[in-house]
């Protein structure tokens, strides 16, 4: 089999403004929750449910100081000083596309202002305007982990309903100033990981519920805003930009059964379903009957009110965006298996692939079977807009940094999504994680690095801030020059 993309396919990378811009409290930017995300060294990196947690104390210590030592998010590497420096260098590899988020906090510092900040609104406006003068198409996230502190502690963050329309008035506000400069447009990012950090995505701080079933039922609440919030923002986005195209973006975690036991087939089914529940709800419009059916099981009420079904029937997505990273397996017997931890869910350990020093399973055949299953299951066009692999780059005597790995690790996922094209998968495009080195959203590590450039930053924000290319940078400008046929 020849490797063949198609024309027009859209090689690129993504950032995300939490992780990258710095800047958290210039220009009259609020404070979000990445601001409060703190750099745990004493905890595993493996260990991600506590590397991510955020509670009360977290929250409140956070607040008190405006330091940023232990909160790397804070300063990101930058990129709100050094933006027009590093898409210089997208541009250089060939970029024709660049994912990038737009920080709630900077356009409505608390969430619930009448009136925009005038210098967010400039400032990526002037963003988007030098991509464009490198030939290069923003995909612009909405919501990318972002969400303003004030409304988690004053609204309970998603579980009111009133943040829907705070969130609306910001799409709108977006789609509104940027409707030249932007046409693909992600609601929010990795809908699906409400479970895995509720604090980080939809501000529920589980210790304010009285039990586990409290905080799942407010967690399903919060979900909901947000899938009526994504199809508000798609209903919107249309009628305010003719011609854009607006996708959902999910995590997807494909789950293989260790056997062929009945038994592990049904946990990785469950695992699966449970996987499309989130896109089902936006590219069909409506929630699949064994969601509804666990409600009234656990006896959830799940606030949906006169017209919500219609609305997320009405506006349902152009095209599906995801983050691929790793697969799991599941096992009736993993109380008794090794174990691999890392971004998603603690799984059993699969003999046959890596792992890389997170616990993440390197599966690029996962990537040919996730593209077909999504396709096959909804007839949709497909854009990957996260993969890539985190680890500790070696700068060497003479300055460079040999990532053959990553290099590795990139040509046998590309050689994946070719086959599932030559199945007949339609896919967009493809945006590494992250084209440079920034933040890691789980560990708010530097030192997790993912980049084609590599910042001489570290976890405590020591260094130049130099951007230096790796190996793969050339490599992968040869991949974009030649549409995917040199790998
Ligand atoms: C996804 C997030 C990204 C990115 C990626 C890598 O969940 O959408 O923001 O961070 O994970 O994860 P990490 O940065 O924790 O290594």
């Amino acid at each position: 089999m020849t490797i063949q993309f198609p024309k027009g396919f859209l090689w690129g990378g993504a950032i995300a403004a939490n992780q990258c811009e710095g800047a958290w409290n210039l220009d009259g930017k609020g404070m979000s929750v990445a601001d409060v995300a703190s750099y745990k060294p004493h905890v595993d990196v493996k260990d991600y449910k506590s590397q991510w947690h955020t509670g009360p104390e977290d929250i409140k210590i956070a607040m008190e100081t405006q330091d940023d030592t232990y909160y790397p998010k804070r300063r990101g590497i930058d990129f709100y000083h050094h933006y027009k420096e590093d898409i210089a260098l997208f541009g250089e590899m060939g970029f024709k596309t660049l994912r990038v988020s737009i920080a709630w906090t900077r356009i409505f510092p608390n969430g619930d202002e009448a009136e925009p900040n005038e210098a967010g609104l400039a400032y990526y406006e002037d963003l988007f305007k030098t991509l464009r003068a490198h030939n290069i198409e923003p995909l612009v996230t909405l919501s990318h982990y972002e969400m303003p502190l004030y409304l988690v502690n004053e609204f309970d963050g998603w579980v009111s309903r009133e943040v829907v329309d705070m969130f609306v008035k910001f799409a709108k506000v977006c789609f509104d100033r940027y409707k030249d400069l932007v046409k693909y447009w992600l609601t929010f990012n990795e809908i699906d990981s409400v479970f895995r950090h509720p604090f980080t995505t939809v501000g529920v701080v589980e210790e304010k519920y009285e039990n586990k079933d409290k905080a799942e039922e407010a967690i399903y609440q919060a979900l909901h805003h947000q899938f009526v919030a994504s199809a508000l923002a798609v209903k919107y986005g249309h009628e305010i930009i003719p011609g854009s195209q607006i996708g959902c973006m999910v995590t997807k975690t494909l789950t293989y059964p260790e056997t062929c036991n009945p038994e592990d087939i049904y946990l990785a089914q469950k695992d699966n379903r449970m996987n499309f529940f989130y896109t089902d709800v936006q590219v069909l419009g409506e929630y699949p009957l064994f969601i509804k059916q666990y409600f009234k099981k656990r006896n959830f009420d799940i606030k949906m009110i006169e017209g919500d079904a219609e609305i997320l029937k009405l506006h349902t997505v152009d095209f599906i965006s995801f983050s691929y990273y790793m697969s799991m397996v599941q096992s009736i017997h993993a109380a008794q298996r090794e174990k691999v931890g890392g971004n998603l869910v603690t799984g059993v350990k699969n003999p046959y692939l890596p792992t890389s020093e997170w616990g993440w399973q390197v599966d690029p055949v996962g990537l040919r079977i996730s593209l077909i299953d999504l396709y096959d299951r909804y007839h949709k066009p497909l854009w990957i807009v996260e993969n890539g692999i985190g680890a500790y780059d070696k700068v060497e005597e003479d300055g460079s940094i040999q990532d053959d790995y990553r290099i590795e690790y990139f040509r046998n996922h590309f050689i994946e999504i070719a086959k599932a094209i030559d199945e007949g998968v339609e896919c967009m495009g493809y945006t590494s994680w992250a084209c440079i080195d920034i933040v890691s959203a789980s560990t708010s590590q530097m030192s997790k690095r993912y980049g084609f450039i590599y910042v001489d930053a570290d976890d405590l924000g020591n260094g130049t801030y130099e951007r230096k290319k790796k190996k793969s940078f050339d490599w992968y400008k040869k991949v974009i020059e030649t549409n995917g046929d040199y790998l």
